[in-house]
């Protein structure tokens, strides 16, 4: 998880030669002075995560990653994450660290550095950091102070430009596993593997009686230009699946009806190819989008937060409409985040009504696949250490689902990616979802070996082969550094096209307890405390008493609440047997949160449908 930012800190001159003479490279002279802060304030920020990524790759000896991004957040957030050495999150001791340096006064800087080096034991030497960035238009600004900062303490740097969070972490993991740290992965590197797994993967499936069309939501942000990328590397070889982009976030539209396609290309309003934007994207290069509308009423967050469409579908209903080739139970959905490390998905049933699967039905559905390929490989169950890591947001009903019907464990952390994949990793095969739709797996060298063995072995029946094969590319499908919405995405649809499954039967697996989020301001969020698992509130005393007093009038009830950790707000989660009883509840537990723990502003609303 990144650090906390210091948003409400004034503009500061860093002493850039300060740093420089002590710390620089003669032989990479760079820069003037200094460097400007500008209007948003964060750059300061982003210098120091220039300086704090070169200490740790120093520490390492490995690639570290510098991703500019706020996520799912309002375009005029920023943010930043610092990629670990093995294309995983910053470990945690390294984020207190980061967040001492975020938030030090310039003249503590110096000490900060030194405190580092003599904890870490690092001697600074050849170090190489690889830069990327999301569609906010600070981004440039905010780029320019994390490089000096790098250039400040003598590190290198390759800047990859626009890319997803995930393709980050994939450039890290990959140069990392390979001991030459001078070579550079290329974006190149990750939708081939994407596209080659995907292809062999679909090799095994039956051809769908129908074609099937995915509209792809990419939030108006970085997600839109690669899943453009994506969707017409498959086309080369995929006939029956079509993805449909929509809010890419182009000439300033918003919520733009504007990815189409027409005669197989994608166009956008102004009949701008997109593929011009592909070309002009050379694979290192830099180009701003000039996007607009970043995560705003669409999004995975705003889809699974509301539990609504978002806006700027119109263009898949529209094309349905006009092909013969399509059916209704093809047609199905998915949003990204603003960084598209987030997905989930959606349809309209027979009565236009509006059906989500959100993380925790993605983790039923590749739980599913696996368990049956397992069984069908005749590996018994407990050959291998098999596991879904969910947070206390899961559905209750998905948690059954797994532990009952796939009768696999389940494992609860806290909220926050770090968390999940830290306990995934301790498994063989660790599937981990948040709810809100960030997830990945996680396979042990062991099972890799076994399934890459079985795939092989002419002793066995074709159907094992096959099966292990198809396990294969299944693993070569999956992003195993990070959540992934485009890989995640092709894991979905591998597994509808393994079953001749519809969205509508993936849906039927279990059904989803009605449930409500809401978010409170109070006074001061760090006064509510949790249980580490966070289902039992801590702090303000009382308020759990009364919560459970509260849940124990609805029948399946369960709530819970917890400070959010990157908005200044706590938030709540109900789920009851019926939506109106789950608003009830997280409405009731709102009102009781604002007025037991000093609320601020007007008191919560009931839920509007
Ligand atoms: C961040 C986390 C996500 C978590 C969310 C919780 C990463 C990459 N993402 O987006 O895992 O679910 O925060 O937000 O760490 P909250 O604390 O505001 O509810
Ligand atoms: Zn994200």
């Amino acid at each position: 998880m990144s650090p906390i930012l210091d948003q409400t800190r004034t503009n500061e001159i860093f002493h850039y030669n300060l740093l420089f003479s002590k710390y620089g490279k003669k032989d990479i002279l760079y820069g003037t002075a200094g460097f400007r802060t500008n209007a948003n304030q964060l750059d300061h920020v982003m210098f120091r995560m220039g300086i704090l990524a070169v200490l740790y790759a120093n520490y390492t000896k490995k690639v570290a990653g510098i991703m500019i991004t706020a996520s799912h957040n309002p375009e005029c957030d920023n943010g930043v994450k610092i990629i670990g050495n093995n294309g995983e999150m910053l470990e945690e001791n390294w984020e207190s660290y980061a967040t001492i340096l975020a938030n030090c006064k310039d003249e503590e800087i110096v000490n900060s550095i030194d405190m580092i080096m003599s904890d870490f034991i690092i001697r600074l030497g050849n170090s190489l950091v690889y830069l990327a960035h999301d569609t906010r238009k600070s981004c440039p600004v905010l780029l320019e102070a994390c490089i000096l900062g790098i250039n400040a303490m003598g590190g290198k740097y390759q800047n990859y430009g626009l890319l997803t969070t995930p393709q980050l972490h994939f450039m890290v993991y990959t140069a990392n596993s390979d001991s030459d740290i001078s070579y550079y992965p290329a974006e190149r590197d990750y939708f081939d593997k994407l596209k080659t797994a995907f292809f062999n993967f679909s090799q095994d499936c039956p051809d769908p009686p129908y074609r099937i069309l995915v509209g792809v939501d990419t939030a108006n942000g970085v997600g839109a230009l690669k899943m453009e990328r994506l969707q017409i590397l498959l086309r080369e070889n995929i006939k029956y699946l079509e993805f449909t982009v929509v809010n890419m976030g182009l000439n300033g539209n918003a919520t733009g009806d504007i990815g189409y396609i027409k005669h197989g290309r994608t166009t956008n309003s102004n009949n701008h190819t997109l593929n011009d934007e592909i070309e002009n994207n050379n694979e290192m290069g830099t180009i701003q989008s000039t996007q607009s509308g970043l995560n705003l009423n669409c999004g995975a967050d705003y889809v699974k937060v509301n539990m609504k469409p978002p806006t700027g579908l119109s263009s898949v209903h529209d094309f349905r409409k006009e092909s013969p080739f399509f059916e209704d139970q093809n047609v199905h959905y998915a949003s990204f985040d603003g960084d598209a490390d987030r997905i989930v998905f959606y349809y309209f049933d027979k009565n236009h009504e509006f059906n989500l699967l959100d993380g925790d039905k993605i983790a039923a559905l590749i739980a599913y696949y696996i368990k049956d390929t397992l069984k069908i490989c005749e590996l018994a169950p407990n050959d291998f250490d098999l596991g879904v890591v969910q947070t206390a947001y899961a559905n209750g009903s998905s948690t059954l689902y797994i532990r009952d019907n796939l009768n696999m464990k389940v494992y609860f952390t806290p909220t926050g990616v770090k968390h999940l994949h830290h306990k995934a990793a301790q498994l063989d095969v660790g599937i981990y979802f948040e709810a809100n739709g960030h997830g990945t797996v996680l396979y042990s060298k062991k099972f890799v070996q076994k399934i890459a063995e079985l795939s092989k072995d002419g002793t066995k029946s074709s159907k094992i082969n096959t099966s292990a094969r198809n396990m294969m590319n299944f693993i070569n499908l999956t992003n195993q550094s990070v959540g992934d919405a485009l890989s995640d995405l092709l894991l979905v649809e591998a597994i509808l096209l393994k079953y001749g499954w519809n969205i509508t039967h993936w849906n039927s697996m279990y059904q989803d307890l009605p449930n409500r989020l809401m978010k409170i301001k109070i006074n001061d969020r760090t006064l509510v405390k949790t249980s580490p698992d966070e289902t039992i509130c801590l702090s303000p005393p009382a308020l759990q008493e009364a919560i459970d007093s509260l849940v124990s009038r609805y029948p399946k009830g369960r709530a819970f609440l917890r400070p959010s950790g990157t908005e200044d707000v706590v938030r709540i989660y109900a789920e009851a047997e019926s939506q109106e009883k789950a608003d009830d509840l997280a409405h009731s537990i709102s009102v009781l949160a604002f007025d037991m723990a000093a609320g601020v502003g007007d008191r919560p609303l009931r839920p509007s449908k």
